[in-house]
C-alpha cells in the first residue's frame, strides 16, 4: 500500500498540509521547472493531499523538496484545490514551524527555495517567523471593471508572490465581517469573473487568481482584510503574498514608510505585521516586504493510497 506522511500546521487559522514523505520525485532542477513537472505528471498527488475526499477546499499543500539553490535549507512546492501557488506566505510560516517541530531547524535564518525566487525565513526565540518575501511592487492603480450584479467596482493590481487585485471595501460600501463570507466571497468571485472578461491581467498577461479586499479594523490593527484565492476558499490568515502586495500598494502611494510596522488583520481577526524594504536594484517601484506570523503543529499523520480505493487519489483523479 502507498503512504505519504504528512505534517498539518495552521498560520493565522489557514492550514498548511505539508508533504514528507512519499510524493512525487521530480528530478532535481530549478523549483519552478520541477512545479511544471509536478503539475504535468503528477497532479494526483496535489488532488490526493488537499481534495476531498481526504482534505478540503481550504487545504493548502505544501510538497517538501531538496533546494535547487545551494544555500537554501529546503526547497517547497505549495497547491490547493484547484492547481500551484508561486508563492505562500502563511505556508511558509507553516512549513518553517513544522521543520522546527520536527527538530530540522532551530531558531535563526534560513533560505528556502521556491518556484518564484528564494525566499529568507527567520525563526524567533518566542515560535513567531519573520519571512523576507520575493520582490513586489503595484502594477496598475485605479483600474475599473463592470461586476455583474453588483456594478463598477475600482482597485489595483499588485504582485506579492502571487497577482491580487486589491479593492477598498470600504469605498464600495462593503463590511468585512466574519459572519459575511458567503457574501465576500461571491462579491470576489464576480470580480474575479470581471477581470477576466474585462482581460485585466498582471504583468505578461499573467490571470489575476487572488481578489484582495481591505477596510477598517475594529480591532487597532491597521487594516482589515477578505482574501478569495483561486479554488474559491477565502484565507483565514492575513494572507503573505496579499499582505506583500498590499504593502507595495501603500509604498508605492507613499503613506507607509520604509520600515514602519503594518499591522493587517485577517477576517476571522488574526494578524501578520509587515513591512518593507525598498529594492537596492534601483527599481523605486519595488519593494522588499517582510511579514511576520506565527503558525502552530495540529497533527502528524499518514495518507494511505489503496489500489481497491476508487477515490483514493481524490474524487476526480
Ligand atoms: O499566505 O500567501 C499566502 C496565501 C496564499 C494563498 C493562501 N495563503
Amino acid at each position: 500500500m502507498q503512504t505519504i506522511s504528512i505534517i498539518d500546521s495552521h498560520t493565522g487559522g489557514e492550514p498548511t498540509r505539508l508533504i514528507l514523505d512519499g510524493g512525487p520525485d521530480l528530478g532535481r532542477g530549478p523549483l519552478s521547472e520541477r512545479m511544471r513537472v509536478f503539475r504535468r505528471d503528477f497532479d494526483r498527488y496535489r488532488t490526493a493531499t488537499v481534495c476531498e475526499p481526504r482534505g478540503s477546499d481550504v487545504l493548502v499543500g505544501a510538497l517538501l523538496c531538496e533546494p535547487h539553490a545551494a544555500d537554501c535549507v529546503a526547497g517547497v512546492i505549495f497547491f490547493n484545490n484547484v492547481g500551484y501557488l508561486g508563492m505562500c506566505g502563511h505556508g511558509t510560516i507553516g512549513l518553517v514551524a513544522s521543520l522546527a517541530y520536527l527538530g530540522r531547524i532551530g531558531p535563526g535564518t534560513h533560505r528556502i527555495d521556491t518556484p518564484v525566487g528564494v525566499v529568507e525565513a527567520t525563526l524567533a526565540d518566542d515560535g513567531s517567523v519573520s519571512i523576507d518575501n520575493v520582490p513586489s511592487w503595484r502594477s496598475r492603480t485605479g483600474v475599473s471593471v463592470d461586476v455583474d450584479g453588483f456594478g463598477r467596482v475600482t482597485g489595483d493590481v499588485a504582485w506579492g508572490g502571487n497577482w491580487f487585485f486589491l479593492v477598498d471595501a470600504d469605498a464600495h460600501g462593503v463590511a468585512l465581517d466574519a459572519a459575511r463570507v458567503e457574501a465576500l466571497t461571491a462579491y470576489t468571485v464576480a470580480i474575479g469573473e470581471a477581470l477576466v472578461r474585462a482581460g485585466v491581467t498582471g504583468d505578461g498577461g499573467a490571470l489575476i487568481d487572488h481578489i484582495e479586499l481591505y477596510g477598517r479594523s475594529a480591532s487597532g490593527a491597521d487594516a482589515r482584510n477578505f482574501v478569495l484565492c483561486p479554488g474559491k476558499a477565502y484565507d483565514r490568515s492575513p494572507c503573505g503574498t496579499g499582505t506583500s502586495a498590499k504593502l507595495a500598494c501603500l509604498a508605492a502611494d507613499g503613506v507607509l514608510a520604509e520600515g514602519a510596522i503594518w499591522r493587517q488583520e485577517s477576517i476571522i481577526g488574526s494578524v501578520f505585521e509587515g513591512s518593507y524594504r525598498h529594492a537596492s536594484d534601483g527599481d523605486a517601484a519595488r519593494i522588499l516586504p517582510t511579514i511576520r506570523g506565527r503558525a502552530w503543529v495540529n497533527s502528524e499523520a499518514r495518507l494511505v493510497i489503496d489500489p481497491s480505493d476508487p477515490f483514493a487519489w481524490s474524487l476526480t483523479a
